[in-house]
């Protein structure tokens, strides 16, 4: 029965990279309960911000048996996304896109490779089985650690050493029993290059991610205007941020031969003009992105995103386009084109605001105003 169970678990993991995946492992379906533990704790401190989602369904999230009881095993995959360009490299004027978003939206990309895996293996056990990328409440990062396939690094994703920082992961639960593999094991060791390399010192604790200061959470999920206090720190960072994962001295060994067709990068997206970006209406911005994860965040926060890089740009050429976004309908973009103005061109942006201030009605945009001074 062991022989028949060994040789299930190498064909589901030769079956697994004819669907793409680099990485697989088995863990157990049920976790220990430090990360519960250490979930509840991060939820208590407030990191999560405003996905509250995160804390609704933290008890399921804790571990899989908690969310599915019948689940016996987890089978934990990962799909290579390592970038062809060096995502560092700044360029004076455009935007910088994080590199999972450089592509096709990777839970439409793993999801179709979990579905027909996860059939195969139902065609192969008769076990019960559910996919997961992401939006679920399972804590993939953990889980990956627990079936093997890297450990938690500092920055808190998981590195592999095969890959690097630059896995996607997707997880299939199931209610057959399985060998879970040998956990990973943690090879930071003293480096602590990510910690160093956070624009925004979100974590000055390892391991402990602070949402709320972390440039991807502000840049795609925060809905409201980004705190003034990292507005500077975000540089041209427009969506997400690898800043952290990019300086993992593990991505030596990651190839982007082993990326997927279908999570080829867009390298047109890893230069756009922030002029352009700032043009934006919303038939442009869905044109430009269809396919993306971008074109979930919508319009205005991406433009309130693209005004920031602008303010930090230091390019006079873009005063133009964002005086023409002080009359935007959305008052997060013009609120974040005040702040811009006024870090490219103090003067102008006094003028516009003895002209525009009394015509303002939103609270969150005539506050901006209040702050510039002469
Ligand atoms: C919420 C979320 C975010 C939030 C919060 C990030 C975070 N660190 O949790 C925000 C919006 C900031 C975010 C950003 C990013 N995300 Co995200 N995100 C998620 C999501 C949906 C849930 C993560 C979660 O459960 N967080 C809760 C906290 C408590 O979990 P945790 O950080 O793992 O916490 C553990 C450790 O802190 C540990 N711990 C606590 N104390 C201590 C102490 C010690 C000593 C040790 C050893 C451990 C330890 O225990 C905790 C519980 O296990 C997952 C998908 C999923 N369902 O898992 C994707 C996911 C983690 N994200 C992913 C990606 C790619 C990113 C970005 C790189 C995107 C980008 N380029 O902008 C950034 C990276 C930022 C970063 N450094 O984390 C990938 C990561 C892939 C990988 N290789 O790990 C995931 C898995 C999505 C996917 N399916 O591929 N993300
Ligand atoms: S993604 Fe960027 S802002 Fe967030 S923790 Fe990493 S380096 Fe810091
Ligand atoms: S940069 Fe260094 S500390 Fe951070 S995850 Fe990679 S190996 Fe670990």
């Amino acid at each position: 029965m062991k022989r028949h169970k060994t040789n299930l678990v190498n064909a589901l993991k030769q079956r697994a990279a004819t669907e793409g995946f680099v990485a697989c492992g088995i863990a157990p379906g049920q976790l220990a309960p430090r990360a519960g533990e250490r979930l509840r704790q991060w939820l208590a401190e407030g990191r999560h911000g405003d996905m509250l989602w995160l804390a609704d369904r933290a008890n399921q999230r804790a571990s899989p048996d908690l969310l599915w009881p019948e689940v016996r095993s987890v089978i934990m995959l990962g799909m290579s996304y390592a970038p062809e360009t060096d995502p560092l490299v700044e360029c004076r004027g455009e935007g910088r896109i994080s590199v999972y978003a450089q592509r096709k939206d990777y839970h439409d990309v793993v999801k179709g490779a979990l579905k027909r895996l996860a059939q195969w293996f139902v065609h192969q056990t008769g076990a019960e089985v559910k996919v997961f990328v992401d939006t679920a409440p399972v804590l993939e990062k953990t889980l990956a650690e627990a079936a093997g396939i890297g450990w938690q690094g500092k920055h808190s994703n998981l590195v592999s050493r095969d890959h690097g920082s630059w896995l996607l992961l997707g997880a299939i639960y199931t209610t057959a029993e399985l060998e879970p593999d040998v956990p990973g094991r943690d090879r930071c060791g003293s480096c602590n290059a990510c910690q160093t390399a956070c624009p925004t010192d979100a974590f000055p604790a390892p391991y402990r991610v602070d949402a709320r200061r972390c440039i991807s959470y502000l840049t795609i999920e925060h809905k409201g205007s980004i705190p003034r206090e990292f507005r500077r720190a975000m540089g041209n960072h427009i969506y997400g941020c690898d800043d952290c994962l990019a300086v993992c001295p593990w991505n030596k060994f990651a190839q982007t031969a082993s990326v997927q067709k279908a999570l080829a990068q867009r390298l047109e997206l890893s230069q756009l003009p922030l002029s352009q970006l700032l043009a934006l209406d919303d038939a442009a911005f869905r044109a430009l992105f269809t396919g993306t994860p971008i074109k979930r965040t919508g319009r205005d926060r991406f433009v309130r995103n693209a005004a920031i890089a602008a303010g930090n740009s230091g390019d006079p050429s873009l005063v133009e386009p964002l005086i023409a976004l002080l009359g935007d309908p959305s008052p997060l973009v013009r609120g974040a084109a005040v702040w811009a103005l006024a870090e490219l061109d103090q003067q102008r942006s006094l003028d516009e605001k003895r002209q525009r201030l009394n015509f303002e009605s939103e609270e969150m945009v005539r506050l901006e105003w209040a702050l510039i001074e002469p």
